[in-house]
C-alpha cells in the first residue's frame, strides 16, 4: 500500500468527521436550515471508494453526499457556505445541504428523493457510451432505496446496453428509522445483481482499505467494456438519519457496539501495524483537517446571502390564492 494514498485516506476521512461534527453544531445554533443529513461512521465508503475513481468519472450520490463532494475535491469552505446558503457556497446558497452540484468536477449531485440518482446515473452513463468515452459513472444510493423500481428499470437497462456504472450501495441497515430486515425480503443487497445477469460483491464498508481495493477492481469491470457492478458497503451511521431524527429506534448498545469498529480508528490502528505513518504525523493530519474545518466556517459565516432568491425560478409567480399566474 502506498504511503501517500494511505495519508490522503487518513486525511479525507478526519476531514469528513470533523466537518460533519462542524455542521451538527452550526445547525443547532441555527445558521444551517432545512435538513441535514450526516455521514459520520460511513466515512471510509465515500473516501475508499472516490479515491479508487477517475477525476473524469461523473458521480451521482444522495443527500447524504457532503463528503462525496469534499473528497471530489469540491472546497470545504463552498461545502459550508452551501450548508449556510450563503452566496459563496456551491451553488451559490441556493441548493442546500441536499442538492449539492460541482459541474467542474463531474459531481451530478445531491439528491433527496429515494430512488433518484438511478435514472440520472443511466443518463450520464448512456452519454458516455454513445461518445464512446472511457469515464463510467459512480452511482450511489442506501439501502432504503433497492426497492423502489427505479432500481430494477435503472440496472435492468445498465446490464442491457452494457453501460460504465457502479452502483454503491451505503448499506448502513437503516432507512430511517426501519431496519433492513423490515422492509427487504433481500437484505443481501449484492445478490440482487443476479437479477440482471451482473456482477456484484459486498465490502466491509468500515474498511477504508477494503473499499478502496474493491471498487478499483469493480471499475476495472465496468470501464473495460463488461458492462454494470453493483458493490454493496456494509455500514453505520452514528447520529440519527438527520438532525431532526430523536434516533428512539435502535438501542445505544447497538450504536456503540459499532462505534468499536470505527473507520478512522481501524485505519489508524493498520497505520500502527505496517509503520506507514507514525504518530506525530497523524496528529498533524488531524490538525491539518480541523484548520481547514474551522476556515470553512468562517468562510460560511461572511459570506453574504443570494442576493436575488428568485434567480433561477423560471415559473411565473402564482397568486396563492386564487391560483392565477400573475
Ligand atoms: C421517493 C421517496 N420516498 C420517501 C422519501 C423520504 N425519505 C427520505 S430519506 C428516506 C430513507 C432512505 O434510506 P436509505 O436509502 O437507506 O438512505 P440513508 O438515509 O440510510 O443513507 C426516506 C424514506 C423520499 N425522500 N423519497
Ligand atoms: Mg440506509
Amino acid at each position: 500500500m502506498q504511503r501517500d494514498l494511505v495519508k490522503q485516506l487518513l486525511y479525507d476521512m478526519l476531514l469528513a468527521r470533523h466537518f460533519e461534527q462542524a455542521a451538527a453544531e452550526q445547525y443547532q445554533q441555527g445558521r444551517i436550515g432545512g435538513f441535514l443529513h450526516l455521514y459520520p461512521g460511513e466515512e471510509a465508503v465515500a473516501v475508499g471508494s472516490l479515491r479508487a475513481a477517475d477525476p473524469g468519472d461523473y458521480v451521482v450520490t444522495t443527500y447524504r453526499e457532503h463528503v462525496h463532494a469534499l473528497v471530489r475535491g469540491t472546497p470545504p469552505e463552498a461545502v459550508m457556505a452551501e450548508l449556510f446558503g450563503r452566496s459563496g457556497g456551491c451553488c451559490g446558497g441556493y441548493g442546500g445541504s441536499m442538492h449539492l452540484f460541482d459541474a467542474q468536477r463531474r459531481f451530478l449531485g445531491g439528491y433527496a428523493i429515494v430512488g433518484e440518482t438511478f435514472p440520472v446515473a443511466i443518463g450520464a452513463a448512456y452519454w458516455l457510451a454513445m461518445n464512446e468515452e472511457p469515464d463510467c459513472v459512480l452511482c450511489y444510493f442506501g439501502d432504503g432505496a433497492v426497492n423502489q423500481g427505479t432500481f430494477h428499470e435503472s440496472l435492468n437497462m445498465a446490464a442491457l446496453w452494457r453501460l460504465p456504472v457502479l452502483f454503491i450501495c451505503e448499506n448502513n441497515h437503516y432507512q430511517i428509522g426501519t431496519e433492513i430486515h423490515r422492509h427487504s425480503a433481500v437484505v443481501e443487497v449484492h445478490k440482487r445483481a443476479c437479477a440482471y445477469a451482473m456482477e456484484g460483491r459486498r465490502v466491509d464498508g468500515m474498511d477504508v482499505l477494503a473499499v478502496y481495493k474493491a471498487t478499483r477492481e469493480a471499475l476495472h469491470h465496468v470501464r473495460n467494456g463488461n458492462g454494470p457492478y453493483l458493490l454493496e458497503c456494509d455500514t453505520y451511521r452514528y447520529r440519527g438519519h438527520s438532525m431532526a431524527d430523536a434516533d428512539a429506534y435502535r438501542s445505544a448498545m447497538e450504536v456503540a457496539e459499532l462505534k468499536g469498529r470505527d473507520p478512522i480508528s481501524l485505519l489508524r490502528k493498520r497505520i500502527r501495524e505496517e509503520g506507514w505513518l507514525d504518530s506525530d504525523e497523524c496528529a498533524a493530519l488531524d490538525a491539518a483537517a480541523r484548520r481547514v474545518v474551522a476556515d470553512a466556517v468562517s468562510f460560511a459565516e461572511q459570506s453574504p446571502p443570494p442576493e436575488d432568491l428568485h434567480a433561477h425560478v423560471h415559473a411565473r409567480p402564482l397568486d396563492l390564492y386564487s391560483g392565477a399566474a400573475r
